[in-house]
């Protein structure tokens, strides 16, 4: 089978890996330069586990290729972001990619949809498109389900949901995820697949809204919400969330609108996404609080972790970037360090520079290296914000907050 993989992001370039492996032929296309110059070298642009062990085997194998030039192919495959734009999803990029299909297209060739997309896209937006070309092809969504930093894993692992426009479309495309993916494939229409895979996503950030509400109650109550959540969680049929300084991701915090985006209805969900926002902002509060409180005249903050979330490089819809902007605002100088990111917003610096430098530190990720970070021998911290709560096992020395938690350790 010959397969062209559009989009060779954090999904499609593992995905493009996994076919090629399973003896697939793959050309992987992308429009970013750089990345494709990288790819031709045989390296990986962005860090996931096992992803360049995987393009070092197709590579060797000759069944992973890039190209600048899209060609007919038996199958394409489409992996493009789909941003939110004012709340409603932006398939800018997944209709430029169609277009670019649409020039190559022939009878009988599959069209599948990897990237997130509204509820119905499919049916009333991608398939007219490839309609007006007059040939005849199958069209399915495969909604990706994969974890950045288990990504591959997850992939191979997880079961998977086809959606097609005719049934013949989604068994053809079971059949093909099913010479990489050893979970179950389940096959139903384009729709349902769409919504469940808004669903997932919704699932999670409700959750997290929720823990996040729980958190704010907690410190009015006067309680440890990490603990009252830990023995919650001892009930057979609860299963809280962490509160955190936020949610981020390319995912969580965009899908949750395409529901909003397209029905009245979703009440909680608009909810959910409001307090998962405000989050950050909160954070900022309580550190002003606590700046005051020592009456730090000149403080200066040391923000540790800008991915959005631990052990990996992506700094997609992070909340470290409205913490950033709310310590901006407020004119608090901060320095930022980030273990595995190099390229942000915001100039990184050294950890070491940071701890001797800053009066204050304020952890946004819980990357595993702050579990080994010699804070105690840094005397010009007053006190550690931990937003993450990974810093409490460690029996610091130093004076240490955990959200939720602003009662000052014994
Ligand atoms: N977070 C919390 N509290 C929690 C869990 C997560 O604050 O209890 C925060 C994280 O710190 C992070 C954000 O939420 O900022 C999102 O992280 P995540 O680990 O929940 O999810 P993602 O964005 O890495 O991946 C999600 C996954 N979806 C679900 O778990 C339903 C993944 O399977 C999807 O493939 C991915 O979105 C996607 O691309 O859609």
């Amino acid at each position: 089978m010959h397969i062209s993989v559009i989009g060779l992001g954090y999904i499609g370039l593992p995905t493009a890996c996994l076919l090629a492996q399973a003896g697939h032929e793959v050309d992987g296309y992308d429009i970013d330069e750089n990345k494709l110059r990288l790819l031709e070298q045989g390296k990986a642009p962005f860090a996931e586990k096992g992803l360049p062990e995987l393009l070092d085997a197709v590579v060797k194998m000759k069944t992973f290729h890039v190209t600048r030039t899209l060609k007919k192919s038996d199958v394409f495959l489409i992996a493009v972001p789909t941003p939110d734009k004012d709340h409603k999803a932006d398939l800018r990029f997944v209709f430029q990619a169609v277009q670019s299909v649409r020039a190559v297209l022939e009878d009988g060739n599959l069209v599948i949809i990897e990237s997130t997309i509204a509820p119905r896209a499919c049916v009333d937006e991608i398939a007219p498109l490839l309609q007006a070309t007059g040939k005849k092809f199958l069209l399915a969504h495969c909604p990706e389900r994969a974890i950045p930093g288990s990504t591959i894993e997850e992939m191979v692992h997880n079961d998977r949901i086809v959606g097609g426009t005719t049934p013949q479309a989604a068994q053809k495309t079971a059949a093909l995820y099913k010479t990489f993916v050893q979970g179950h494939v389940y096959s139903t229409d384009t729709t349902t697949a769409e919504c469940c895979k808004v669903m997932e996503n919704t699932f999670r950030d409700v959750n997290i809204a929720l823990a996040n509400e729980f958190c704010a109650i907690s410190e009015e109550v006067g309680i440890d919400v990490w603990e009252a959540i830990a023995l919650a969680n001892k009930h057979p049929r609860v299963k809280i969330h962490q509160p955190g300084p936020g949610v981020g991701g390319h995912c969580i915090p965009v899908d949750p609108w395409f529901f909003v985006g397209i029905s009245k209805q979703a009440k909680l969900i608009k909810t959910a996404r409001t307090i998962n926002d405000n989050v950050p902002k909160r954070v900022v509060d309580h550190l002003e609080t606590l700046i005051a409180k020592y009456n730090i005249a000149k403080p200066v903050v040391g923000v540790l972790g800008v991915s959005y979330k631990k052990n990996v490089d992506d700094a997609r819809e992070t909340p470290a970037t409205e913490i950033l902007h709310q310590l901006e605002e407020r004119k608090i100088p901060f320095l930022v360090h980030d273990p595995f990111v190099t390229r942000f917003h915001t100039q990184l610096h050294p950890l070491d520079e940071v701890l001797d430098k800053a009066n204050v530190l304020l952890l946004v990720t819980d990357h595993d290296a702050y579990l080994q970070t010699p804070f105690d021998e840094h005397k010009n911290i007053v006190f550690i914000y931990d937003t993450r709560n990974i810093l409490r096992a460690r029996g610091l020395k130093a004076t240490l907050y955990t959200l939720g938690d602003h009662k000052e350790q014994a």
